[in-house]
């Protein structure tokens, strides 16, 4: 039953944070301060609270006030509020109370205490209100301010941690009679933990890739607070597919995208990471350049190399490379082969025939213009030599044959 109680109270609460518009935070970015505004309070003899704990109570008062049970409106959001007010039958020296709460602090870029303190009512100059984390003062004011401030300390030596905070009220003496002490009234407690920068390197493997090589992208994130979260990579504006949201390791504090599909060429890529509760986004640039890979281009002919004029003589071109494809240009010196000069790959070969060749020696070329992928190569020399037919004795009459190669 008990806990059904609880389950109640903290539906309850909810609510009543919401409802009352507290001004501190229970989810940023993860509860740090339970019950910040004192609403979980309880009353009853000596009202208690199932998040703070108090100082023994040797003389009976309360600390934690409604109006209901206090009398007065010293809340600052919801409707409870933590009050330090002796009651005293008789006078005591040097009396301390205390509220506190163990918290547990991440490791942000900065933390940040905030509270609101109001002192209505201030009977003796020496008593003093302080503020402790561990046995630390971060804080610490006389009974001289009357009306709700809010207080804002700078933690971030105690991020990382968990840690004790206790807020002291210490009362030189409590005159005797009642409540005609000093009180020190707080509420919405709240501790918030800025996010931390991060950095994004992005590098490449191979640094300097060609298209026929297998490219491996890596972000890596500084984890000054830990880093989680995912990282997008990017060539230039466009996501690369399959690496939208690569889940960064936490132990490496990389994330990879394999074999991203990069064109030869100068690239722009970009690495960003998303950021998490407690570090900023940030993202690296990598500018990669993908080469092409090399060609060769063979060339050959299975035709026997001095002829007669006006016979046919066919060069053959074998092309290497990542798949060649695309156009090779046969030449004769410096100039196109008549009809062979963009004869297109297949399967990596090429040929053509030409019974252009004048009379002379010629110097045959080919030469590949290259593609996507592949760089352009230029074959080596093959030399013909074109006799004149009015210089040659036929054993046989001559025939021209359409054919691939000279008979004679
Ligand atoms: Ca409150």
């Amino acid at each position: 039953m008990r806990g059904l109680c609880s389950l109640l109270l903290l539906a309850s609460l909810a609510w009543s944070f919401s409802a009352f518009g507290a001004t501190c935070s229970s989810t940023q970015p993860s509860v740090i301060v339970d019950d910040c505004s004192f609403e979980a309070s309880v009353e009853g003899q000596d009202n208690s609270n199932a998040f703070w704990t108090s100082s023994t109570d040797d003389i009976g008062e309360t600390v934690y006030c409604n109006a209901d049970y206090c009398g007065s409106n010293y809340q600052h959001s919801g409707s409870w509020w933590l009050q330090f007010q002796p009651f005293t039958n008789t006078v005591k020296s040097n009396y301390t109370m205390t509220v506190s709460q163990s918290v547990t602090i991440p490791n942000g870029a900065a933390a940040q205490l905030s509270f609101w303190l109001d002192v209505p009512a201030c009977r003796a100059a020496g008593d003093v209100f302080t503020v402790k984390i561990d046995t630390t003062n971060v804080y610490s004011t006389g009974c001289s301010v009357a009306g709700y401030r809010q207080v804002l300390v700078d933690i971030s030596a105690f991020k990382n941690g968990t840690h004790t905070l206790k807020f002291v009220a210490a009362y030189a003496t409590t005159p005797a009679g009642g409540f005609t002490t000093t009180i020190f009234a707080v509420d919405d407690v709240d501790i918030t933990v800025g996010k931390e920068a991060t950095t994004t390197q992005l590098t490449a493997d191979p640094a300097a890739p060609t298209v026929a090589d297998a490219i491996t992208l890596t972000a890596t994130v500084s984890d000054g607070a830990s880093a989680t979260g995912t990282v997008q990579f990017k060539n230039g504006t466009t996501v690369i597919t399959g690496c939208s949201a690569v889940a960064l390791d936490t132990t490496t504090h990389t994330a990879v995208c394999n074999s991203p599909a990069l064109a030869a060429g100068a690239h722009t890529l970009h690495a960003v990471y998303s950021g998490d509760t407690l570090n900023a986004t940030s993202s690296g640039t990598l500018s990669l350049s993908v080469a092409k890979v090399a060609s060769t281009t063979t060339l050959g002919s299975a035709c026997m190399t001095t002829f007669v004029q006006g016979q046919p003589f066919t060069l053959d071109v074998a092309e290497s490379g990542l798949s060649p494809i695309g156009n090779v240009a046969f030449k004769d010196g410096a100039a196109n082969l008549a009809g062979c000069g963009a004869v297109a790959l297949s399967a990596g070969t090429a040929s053509c025939t030409s019974s252009a060749l004048g009379i002379g020696t010629h110097m045959l070329t080919a030469a590949y213009a290259g593609d996507a992928k592949n760089q352009a190569s230029t074959s080596g020399t093959i030399t013909v030599l074109v006799l004149d037919p009015q210089d040659v004795v036929f054993r046989n009459d001559f025939e021209a044959v359409l054919d691939s190669c000279p008979v004679e």
